[in-house]
């Protein structure tokens, strides 16, 4: 069966793993790729083909590690712990199942990812996971995770979004003041943010908990901005390597960390535990605006 729809679906088969899917939206002449390898969301174009996703040069899009860049999927884990980095989700290969379109429609394409050999044998636990992709005005990624299985289960997850930017120096993210967050570069420590809009100057890795539904991503070199709605994902995750961290990274050039802010919905603190039969949905909406 093909999911391709001409002028809004396009699936571009790939010789080592999975296939590239491109979406087009005609009324707001936007465009989405999207690996499925990890259903990863690799470009978010505007009409001016200027990519609002930063995705690195230095990429391995061979399906032989997590992509850099775009929006890769953290699921059953977020970060480290006993599974691989970020968990197993970014590094598998997810089923389309299903393409949409229509005149009043967002062009949409869901991929599956369900329990395998591979997976069982890290993590115990039957599961199917569904990943929405949704592109009009808004970039819509919707990951429903069910409990397959007949044992509770828990998880956490993350959408590890990238966004492209001029400078960092020149970014501003709003409105997390007040909110606790777990400083990763301070021994875990908890702290409060007090500023209105977030500012980077050095490597930053903190979980914000309980943060707000709509944060605004302002990049005041280009006089744009994201802005990002959630749903179903308590936290929000801020985070840029810097210089000596970014040195580190083969699939990261050495200036990347300028044009790179990575700004995540995820469910992290407070994992999600699911009974048999149950599902958790967790919802981000990107808009773009101008400043
Ligand atoms: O989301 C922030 C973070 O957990 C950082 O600690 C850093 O490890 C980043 O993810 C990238 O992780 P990766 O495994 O993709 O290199």
């Amino acid at each position: 069966m093909t999911y391709e729809i001409p002028g809004a679906i396009e699936i571009t088969p790939l010789s080592d793993s999975g296939s590239k899917v491109t979406l087009f939206h005609a009324a707001s002449e936007t465009s989405v790729e999207i690996y499925t390898f990890g259903a990863t969301v690799t470009s978010w174009r505007a009409h001016t083909g200027k990519n609002s996703l930063f995705l690195s040069e230095k990429a391995d899009l061979s399906g032989a590690k997590a992509i850099r860049g775009g929006i890769p999927i953290s699921f059953p884990q977020f970060a480290s712990g006993p599974l691989p980095a970020h968990g197993f989700a970014r590094t598998s290969n997810w089923e389309l199942v299903l393409s949409e379109m229509g005149p009043h429609l967002p062009t949409t394409v869901k991929l599956k990812l369900e329990s395998n050999h591979k997976t069982l044998a890290i993590w115990p636990h039957k599961f199917r996971a569904e990943y929405t992709i949704s592109l009009d005005e808004t970039l819509r990624t919707e990951l429903e995770v069910t409990n397959t299985g007949d044992t509770d289960f828990s998880f956490q997850a993350a959408l590890h979004s990238y966004f492209s930017i001029a400078d960092i120096e020149r970014v501003a993210i709003s409105d997390l003041s007040t909110v606790t967050y777990i400083d990763k570069l301070a021994a875990l420590e908890r702290k409060i943010e007090n500023n209105s809009a977030l500012r980077i100057s050095a490597e930053t890795d903190r979980v914000y908990l309980n943060s707000p539904n709509t944060l605004i991503v302002r990049d005041e070199t280009c006089g744009t901005g994201i802005a990002i709605d959630k749903s179903g994902f308590a936290d929000t995750v801020v985070w840029n390597p810097w210089i000596e961290k970014s040195a580190g990274m083969k699939d990261l050039c050495a200036n990347d960390f300028k044009k790179l802010v990575c700004v995540e919905a995820g469910q992290i603190d407070a994992p999600v535990t699911l009974a048999p039969g149950l599902k958790w949905i967790g919802i981000q909406e990107l808009k773009r605006i101008d400043l």
